[in-house]
């Protein structure tokens, strides 16, 4: 149809989020429809470049997202937003601002051995070390998404057929 969505893709720095949003961001484009992706390193260094990693500030980086993808949702895209967003309230308010039907959480479930394996930043290294406070699955929480409309169990799938698998559960819904 012609009338925008969101996808929400959540979990752990390094389980694959923006990865899997880019494949799919082309496949959607090879379809001819619009689409946005947003994720942190185009969001983080402009429109929330004021924001840490607080439980307070990483809620107002979700909400200035949610309102963003609402935004270009109502302009008739298919929005893929790739944050960590560890709050299951965070998500739900995004979830509240937009029309019933429209938002997709999809649970990118990739278990934490696998994103410290990965690391493609350091950035666990150095949360493992106490060089950096507050990283989510460390030393800050995850909450994981107990009903998410799709489900990517990452470590059961090679990169090809999970995204073929999230394609198919779209066609269901776009
Ligand atoms: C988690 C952090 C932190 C802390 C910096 N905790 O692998 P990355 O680098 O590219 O993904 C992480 C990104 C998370 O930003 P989000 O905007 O998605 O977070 S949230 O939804 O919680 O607001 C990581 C980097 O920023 N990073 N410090 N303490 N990730």
């Amino acid at each position: 149809g012609h009338k925008g969505c969101v996808l929400w893709f959540t979990g752990l720095s390094g389980s694959g989020k923006s990865t899997i949003a880019k494949a799919l961001m082309a496949e959607l484009h090879a379809q001819g429809k619009h689409v946005n992706s947003l994720d942190g390193d185009n969001v983080r260094f402009g429109l929330c470049s004021d924001l840490g990693f607080t439980a307070k500030d990483r809620s107002e980086n979700i909400r200035r997202i949610g309102e963003l993808a609402k935004l270009f949702m109502e302009n008739g895209n298919i929005v893929l937003c790739s944050f960590i967003s560890p709050f299951q309230k965070d998500r739900d308010f995004v979830r509240s601002i937009l029309p019933d039907g429209r938002f997709f959480e999809v649970f990118v479930d990739t278990n934490i051995e696998t994103c410290i394996e990965r690391d493609p930043k350091g950035l666990y290294k150095k949360a493992l070390a106490g060089e950096i406070n507050g990283f989510t699955g460390i030393d800050s929480p995850y909450e994981a998404p107990q009903t998410p409309e799709i489900h990517l169990k990452t470590d059961q799938l090679n990169p090809e057929e999970f995204l073929q698998e999230l394609i198919t559960q779209l066609q269901a819904i776009l």
